[in-house]
């Protein structure tokens, strides 16, 4: 595996590549062009320059988190060839540019969904939150002004305001749209790309939705073993891969993460670990509180340990990273993406990884 941590870039992220460079271990950073549109091209120039400031700080571009889905394409409305042109246009200029590794969502409208930012814990750190009576009471229109307050003055991913603005429309757009209307138009978009991941070598890793349930009644189809299956054998290429998010699959405890990981040898292109605490289920065993803990096991309620253990045992050699962190140590970050609880939990995956590896 490859140690790295999640960078939005200068200028948009709080966390600097210096401090990057200084965790133990960490050889490279995912990043973006945070301020690009979806659908829009990324040019050349521009891939380039972000690469030059990375390398020139002693780290590596070792994948892009993310080059972000236009929603017509979600859609399948007929814009989206032409938008598919132009993803295909952003691939090929990454390729030149030697990377080889892109992470992407097919989430209707809104990217991860919390209901607070910054819970305060026993500990008194901060970390996001999930509550089902918090969802079920707010209409998503208000979602957005709920938790604006709590961001610190950052713009969070999957939260623009200019995409915030439009949710209304967007919900009026999805009415109707099934499971297999996002399954057929994943399909589409994945057959007109694979000829340049593969002229390229290029990874497509995408990320599960989070949670991995329906909100709001939007169709949400990444979230289970059968439906990562099902994705991949409809477009059976090994460059058409999953983002292993151990915090996204694990919101719902059906969801055995170390068989998952067993289960996708080979298909792995990224991995994003980390821990979560379960407060409250419902009759059926699924829960209706959560929050992100630290990534220590004893912390929460995954077993980093055989989530760790599973990726060494399929032989994973690509980029991995610490996931959310709490908000520690009074830093003033992105919520979930400050430095000194990302930092501890990359030191305690190496940790674990370092142990498995000299007892195996
Ligand atoms: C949130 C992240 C997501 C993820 C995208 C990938 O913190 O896990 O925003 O980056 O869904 O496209």
């Amino acid at each position: 595996m490859k140690m790295t941590l999640r960078w939005y870039g200068t200028g948009h992220d709080t966390v600097t590549l210096k401090q990057i460079r200084q965790i133990p271990g960490v050889t490279g950073v995912i990043t973006t062009l945070y301020d690009t549109e979806p659908g829009e091209v990324w040019s050349r120039e521009r891939i380039k320059a972000l690469k030059d400031e990375v390398e020139a700080a002693g780290l590596k571009i070792e994948g892009i988190e993310s080059v972000n889905i236009h929603e017509d394409i979600k859609l399948g409305k007929p814009s989206r060839d032409k938008l598919i042109d132009n993803y295909i246009e952003t691939l090929e200029n990454l390729g030149k540019e030697d990377i080889h590794l892109v992470c992407y969502n097919f989430m209707p409208v809104f990217d991860w969904t919390r209901t607070e930012l910054a819970r305060v814990r026993d500990d008194g750190s901060t970390v996001l939150a999930y509550t089902k009576r918090a969802v079920d009471e707010l209409v998503p229109e208000e979602m957005f002004n709920s938790i604006s307050g709590d961001m610190n003055g950052t713009v969070m991913p999957g939260w623009e305001p200019e995409r915030m603005a439009r949710v209304k429309e967007l919900f009026e757009e999805y009415k109707g749209v099934t499971e297999e209307d996002l399954f057929d138009n994943l399909k589409y978009f994945l057959e007109r790309i694979m000829p340049v991941c593969n002229e390229y070598d290029i990874n497509m890793a995408i990320h599960p939705d989070d949670p991995a349930w329906s909100v709001f009644g939007l169709p949400r189809i990444i979230i289970n073993e059968e439906n990562i299956h099902r994705m991949m054998d409809m477009v059976d290429d090994k460059h058409n891969g999953v983002t292993f998010c151990a915090g996204s699959y694990g919101t719902n405890p059906n969801n055995d993460l170390p068989k998952m990981i067993r289960g996708l040898k080979g298909r792995i292109h990224f991995a994003h670990v980390r821990n979560l605490k379960f407060n409250e289920f419902d009759e059926s065993g699924m829960p209706t509180d959560f929050e992100e803990a630290a990534h220590l096991s004893s912390d929460g309620s995954f077993d980093l340990y055989e989530i760790v253990k599973a990726l060494y045992d399929i032989g994973f050699d690509g980029p991995i990273r610490p996931d959310h962190g709490r908000m520690i140590w009074g830093e003033k970050a992105m919520p979930g993406y400050g430095l000194y609880d990302r930092a501890l939990g990359a030191y305690y995956i190496e940790g674990l990884w370092e142990a498995i590896e000299k007892s195996g």
